[in-house]
C-alpha cells in the first residue's frame, strides 16, 4: 500500500498575491509600504513569511532529543503497530474515563484485546478528538488506513506486513525526522542484554544513560550493581560513590550516551541529604564532567498517585526550581538540558536560562504535549530566549508517534515563528528565507548538537 508523505514536498507555493489578513493598522502599514530593505531580492514580504516558515520547517530535519524507541536490533523492545498504538498510556488513561471496564479487568485481557477495547471506547463509540486519539487517526491516515472502520482489521494486516529494519527508516524519513534519541536503561534486565551483546547506538538511534535506577531507585537497584561486582551499600557510603562513577564509565564505554538522564519528582531538591543527592553530587556530575556530556533533568511527576492504572497512574505536581538554580550555579562545568512538566514551573525555567548559560530548556513534556500548552510555552521561550532552548521532543514510545507528534509540533511552530518574523519586521529589521532556516536548524539541531557535541 501506498504511503503518504505528511509534509509538503520541497518546493514553496509563493503567497498569493494581494491577500491581506486582518491586522492592526502598523501591520497594514508594513505590508503594503516596503522598507528599504525588503526591496532587496532574498527579503520577504510579510505575506510570504508564513509559507516560507512552513516550508523550511517541513524540509528541516529534526532531531528528537527524547524519546522511548529503540533501534532495530533491540528486537522487541521497540514498539510499532497499532496494537502499541492502541495502548499507549496516554490513551489507556482515557479509557477509563469512556468505559466502564475496570482496570484491574483490563490488565487481564491480551494486547490485543486491549487494543480493541480502546478502539472501541475511544474511536467507535465516541469521537477521537483529544490530542492522543487524534495522533493515532493521522497515523491511520499517514498510510491511507480506514479512519473509521469498526474494527482493525485492515490496520492489522498492514503492520503486519512491514519489515521492521526498512520501515523504521520510512517512519523516520516521513517524520522528517534524522535521528531520535532513545532512553536506554542499563538496568534493565532485558535492554543490558541487548548492549552486552554488543547493540550500539547509530546515526538514527542516539543512546541515553539513564539514571532513574540509580538514584530515586537506588534502595530497589542497589544489589543489582552489587551483583555485577560494583561494592556498593544500601546508604552508598563508602566507597559506593566511586564505584557507580565506575559502573557509569563502564556503561559510557558500551553505549557512548549523548547525555545522562533522570525523571524528578516535583519533590525534587539539591542539594539534598539523600542518597540520590549524594549520588549526583559525587558520581553523576563527575562522571557527566568527565566524559563532557550533559545531565538532563525532567523535573515534577507525581509518580503512581492511582497505581491501579499503571503506567497512566503518574500526574503532575509544581517542583521548587531552586533545586535547579542550585544545581546550575554550583556546578558551572556541567551543562543541563532541562525540562519542567508543570505549567507553572514554565516561566521560572526560563528566568533561570537567562541566569545560567549551562541550562538548556527543551521539550514540552508529557501532559504539556498538547498544541495550547505547546504554544504558549513556546511563545514565552522565544519572548525571553530567543532561539536559544529546544523547543520540543517527541517523547515517543511507539514508533508511528513521531508522525503525528512531529507534525504537529511543526503546525504549532509555523504560526508562532511566522508571528516573531512578523513582530520583527515591524520593528524595522527584514527578514529573509535564509535567516529563517538559520533560526529553525538552531532550534531543532544546532542547539543539541552543541550542547551535546554532536557537531
Ligand atoms: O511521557 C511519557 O511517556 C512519560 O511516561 C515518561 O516516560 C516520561 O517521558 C519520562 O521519560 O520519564
Ligand atoms: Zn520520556
Amino acid at each position: 500500500m501506498a504511503t503518504r508523505l505528511l509534509f509538503r514536498a520541497r518546493g514553496w507555493v509563493p503567497a498569493r498575491a494581494g491577500c491581506k489578513g486582518p491586522g492592526t493598522e502598523a501591520q497594514e502599514r508594513m505590508e503594503t509600504t516596503p522598507t528599504r530593505q525588503q526591496r532587496g531580492k532574498d527579503l520577504l514580504a510579510a505575506d510570504q513569511i508564513h509559507s516560507i516558515v512552513e516550508e523550511v520547517l517541513a524540509t528541516t530535519p529534526f532531531i528528537d532529543v527524547h524519546t522511548h524507541l529503540f533501534a532495530p536490533a533491540f528486537g522487541s523492545l521497540g514498539l510499532w503497530g497499532i496494537d502499541e498504538l492502541l495502548t499507549y498510556h496516554y490513551l489507556e488513561a482515557e479509557l477509563f474515563r469512556s468505559s466502564t471496564i475496570s482496570p484491574e479487568r483490563y490488565w487481564e485481557l491480551s494486547k490485543r484485546e486491549q487494543a480493541d477495547a480502546i478502539w472501541r471506547a475511544l474511536f467507535v463509540e465516541n469521537s477521537p478528538i483529544s490530542e492522543a486519539t487524534r495522533g493515532v487517526i493521522a497515523v491511520l491516515d499517514a498510510f491511507d488506513l480506514p479512519t473509521d472502520s469498526p474494527d482493525l482489521a485492515e490496520a492489522r494486516s498492514f503492520f503486519r506486513a512491514q519489515r521492521i529494519e526498512p520501515y523504521t527508516l520510512k517512519v523516520l524519513q516521513m517524520a522528517g525526522v534524522s535521528s531520535v534519541v532513545m532512553t536506554n536503561d542499563p538496568l534493565h534486565p532485558e535492554e543490558q542484554q541487548v548492549w552486552m551483546n554488543g547493540s550500539h547506538s547509530t546515526a538514527e538511534f542516539l543512546a541515553v544513560l539513564r539514571l532513574d535506577r540509580i538514584l530515586w531507585g537506588w534502595a530497589e537497584h542497589w544489589q543489582c550493581l552489587l551483583q555485577q561486582g560494583y561494592s556498593v551499600d544500601a546508604q552508598a557510603t563508602g566507597r559506593s560513590a566511586a564505584e557507580v562513577r565506575r559502573f557509569l564509565a563502564d556503561w559510557y564505554e558500551r553505549m557512548h550516551p549523548v547525555y545522562m538522564a533522570v525523571s524528578l519528582t516535583d519533590a525534587f531538591q539539591f542539594p539534598e541529604d539523600s542518597v540520590q543527592g549524594k549520588l549526583l553530587r559525587e558520581a553523576v556530575l563527575p562522571s557527566c564532567r568527565e566524559f563532557d556530556v550533559p545531565l538532563s533533568l525532567m523535573i515534577g511527576v507525581r509518580r503512581q498517585v492511582n497505581p491501579r492504572i499503571r503506567l497512566a497512574g503518574d500526574a503532575v505536581g509544581k517542583a521548587d526550581l531552586r533545586a535547579v538554580e542550585n544545581i546550575c550555579h554550583a556546578y558551572p562545568e556541567n551543562r543541563f538540558l532541562v525540562s519542567v512538566l508543570s505549567r507553572e514551573n514554565q516561566h521560572e525555567l526560563c528566568v533561570y536560562a537567562r541566569k545560567f548559560s549551562n541550562l538548556m530548556p527543551f521539550g514540552c513534556w508529557w501532559f504539556l504535549n498538547n498544541p495550547s500548552i505547546v504554544e504558549e510555552i513556546t511563545r514565552e521561550r522565544i519572548e525571553m530566549l530567543g532561539t536559544s532552548f529546544i523547543p520540543q521532543h517527541s517523547d515517543a514510545r511507539v514508533l508511528e508517534q513521531v508522525l503525528y507528534k512531529w507534525r504537529n509540533t511543526r503546525a504549532t511552530m509555523a504560526g508562532i515563528l511566522s508571528n516573531s518574523y512578523k513582530l520583527l519586521a515591524r520593528d524595522g529589521r527584514s527578514v529573509t528565507r535564509q535567516t529563517i532556516q538559520r533560526d529553525v536548524n538552531r532550534l531543532f539541531r544546532g542547539n543539541f548538537e552543541k550542547w551535546t557535541n554532536l557537531s
